[in-house]
């Protein structure tokens, strides 16, 4: 590959980010790795470093102030950002709004609308300055199109990636820059046992007997849509695994 290709993925420390960060570098991206847990970091650095240059960044995305100087203070190698992968992310509690504690929706707001969109103001003019062939990869949920029992304001942070991610692309027009809402279905990450705040059991039990998504099937959609022709838009890609579907309405009866 001739060009020198950097791709900013936050949430790289598990899941779908890590996978992210494994398959870009098997194609021979540059990478900035981000996430709260500095150890994972250091592994999946130590790990992949061999192969692409690597740069780590210990960041809450909740901390805007951290986000920017984070951003401002890329070495040179890695300052041409060419791939913004918007991954870093959680669901709490999964059950009916009216148990659920405030601080936990606050937390999603945080991290999931106010998180990511700190990180992309913080890159938006490094992407424009790229111009075509840039991509900001907003990772939406299903959820953020259907809803379902116990997915409150989890479902509402998803259905304004979305939404945000439009959005983008309206502003971004003539700048080159692609913007596109990948929302994956059930998946099998650390995902539910953040959502059950480490119950194991409840994770396991959850993706028994079923085939979901693995985290390399979205590495590989982010991938896709990052190396597309620089002509190209997709918009949004909603991907559920096969086995997975909707339910029929609910009806509360006498
Ligand atoms: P994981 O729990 O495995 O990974 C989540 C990642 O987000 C971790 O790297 C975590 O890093 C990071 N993260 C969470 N909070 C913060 C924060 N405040 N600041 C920085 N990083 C943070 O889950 P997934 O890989 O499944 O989730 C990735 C994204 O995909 C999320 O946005 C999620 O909503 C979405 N999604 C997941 C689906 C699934 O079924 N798994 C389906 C659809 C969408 P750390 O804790 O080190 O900070
Ligand atoms: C997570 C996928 O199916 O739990 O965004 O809503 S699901």
């Amino acid at each position: 590959m001739s060009e020198k290709q950097v791709a900013f993925i936050t949430g790289a420390t598990s899941g779908f980010g890590e996978a992210a960060a494994h398959y870009f570098a098997e194609h021979g991206w540059s990478l900035v790795l981000s996430g709260r847990r500095l150890s994972r970091l250091e592994a999946l650095k130590d790990a992949l470093v061999g192969k692409v240059p690597v740069h780590i960044i210990e960041l809450d995305v909740r901390d805007s102030d951290a986000v920017k100087s984070a951003v401002a203070s890329l070495p040179e190698e890695f300052a041409d950002v060419k791939a913004l992968i918007n991954n870093a992310g959680l669901a709490l509690s999964p059950m009916p709004s009216q148990k659920v504690d405030l601080e936990d929706w606050q937390t999603m707001i945080d991290t999931n609308v106010k998180g990511l969109v700190s990180v992309t103001h913080a890159l938006l003019p490094t992407l424009i300055k790229h111009g075509a062939g840039a991509s900001i990869i907003n990772i939406g949920s299903i959820a953020g199109q259907w809803p379902y029992p116990g997915s409150h304001v989890y479902g509402a942070t998803k259905a304004f990636v979305k939404q945000f991610s439009y959005n983008l692309r309206c502003d971004l027009l003539g700048t080159g820059v692609r913007v596109t809402d990948l929302a994956p279905g059930i998946a099998e990450t650390e995902f539910t046992l953040v959502r059950t705040k480490g119950d194991q059991a409840a994770s396991d039990n959850l993706y028994r007997g079923t085939t979901p998504l693995s985290a390399q099937d979205i590495a590989e959609q982010m991938y896709y849509i990052a190396t597309l022709p620089d002509h190209m838009n997709i918009n949004r890609i909603e991907v559920m695994p096969v086995r997975q579907a909707w339910n029929p309405f609910a009806i509360d009866r006498d």
